[in-house]
């Protein structure tokens, strides 16, 4: 349920340029006119900052470089995904808290977010590493989809993020499969997707991201340090993370509803396009064997495509190792 002050922040960046009266507000909130004073108040001292204009009323001028509920929700202006959000400053995983929602019935399109993760997970329960800095987000979906289709939305979204990164930052981002993305030969981001679901059906997926964004090199441990980067490693800057939340959410719903209705072939192609070794030799780890392919691409299941002695083989699962 959101708070009076989070719904008066959302009515004034509804409003946009315009102001809106103190009695409108008051009407809306069903609060006392005192009380919306009290609340801007408080909300200019949190950074927030307004016009005021006597008969006019007010209008939100900035909102703070900060990375909460509000600042992420201001100007999201998708229809469904995030329309649930929830942002918590340390969590010990948002896959834990997402997987807790799904189960009590959150609805498609719910998101959890975290400033900070103590046991952010990988794929196999690997430790991953998720600092203040970064943007650690689970997405909870109910697809009607078969389970084996699950590969392709790991694979879908490692190329929805790509893209919208590349565009925001200017920077190489590339797709590693099943589920990396990579900058100038490092990791940057990392994607897990979860599954409830019978034999022929899934109940939910949750869709793990975690980015480095604002991180320096210190912050990642040293056996890391090799082998990660940020945006802010990678371009010098530091990055507004609502704002790339925002984007990421928005190219999600647009990409998802496509996807749904056109299918995988498209984000098959794009991935092609980005992937990480593309035609190269790589070096492939499984359970049994560690071994050298050339990559060619990915076929319709998600599965990797390599070219192995005088064949085409799909590998379904194993690393890159390079
Ligand atoms: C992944 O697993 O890369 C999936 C990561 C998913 C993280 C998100 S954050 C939001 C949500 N909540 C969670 O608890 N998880 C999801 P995998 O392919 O298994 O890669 C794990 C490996 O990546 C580790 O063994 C490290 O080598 C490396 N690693 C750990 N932390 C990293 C980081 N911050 N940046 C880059 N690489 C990292």
């Amino acid at each position: 349920m959101a708070s009076k002050r989070d719904k008066l922040i959302r009515l004034l960046s509804k409003n946009g340029e315009q102001y809106i009266s103190g009695q409108e507000l008051s009407e809306q909130l069903d609060i006392s006119r005192t009380a919306i004073w009290k609340h801007i108040n408080e909300l200019k001292k949190d950074g927030y900052e307004f016009d005021s204009a006597p008969k006019k009323g007010y209008r939100l001028t900035r909102i703070p470089e900060s990375y909460n509920e509000s600042t992420i929700k201001w100007g999201l202006s998708t229809e469904w995904l995030g329309n649930v959000l929830y942002f918590k400053e340390s969590i010990d995983s948002t896959q834990n808290m997402a997987h807790d929602l799904a189960k009590k019935h959150a609805p498609h399109g719910t998101v959890v977010i975290a400033n900070e993760q103590t046991l952010g997970r990988g794929r196999l329960e690997r430790p991953f590493e998720s600092n203040k800095g970064g943007i650690w987000m689970s997405v909870i979906l109910r697809p009607q989809m078969a389970p084996h289709q699950a590969a392709q939305i790991t694979l879908f979204t490692s190329v929805v993020i790509a893209e919208v990164l590349s565009t925001l930052t200017g920077l190489p981002l590339k797709v590693k499969w099943p589920n990396d993305l990579y900058i100038n030969d490092k990791k940057v981001c990392g994607i897990l997707t979860e599954m409830n679901g019978e034999l022929d059906s899934i109940n939910y997926l949750i869709i793990g991201i975690g980015i480095n964004i604002n991180q320096n090199e210190n912050q990642f441990s040293s056996n890391l340090r090799e082998k990660a980067t940020s945006i802010n490693i990678a371009s010098n800057l530091t990055w507004n993370r609502a704002e790339i939340v925002q984007d990421i959410l928005t190219a999600l719903e647009k990409n998802y509803e496509q996807y749904m209705d056109t299918g995988f072939h498209t984000y098959k192609q794009k991935w092609a396009s980005m992937a990480y070794k593309m035609n190269e030799m790589i070096t492939i780890q499984t359970p049994q064997k560690t071994y050298s392919a050339k990559l060619i691409g990915i076929d319709d299941n998600g599965a990797l495509l390599i070219e192995h002695g005088n064949e085409t083989v799909p590998l379904y699962s194993g690393e890159i190792i390079w």
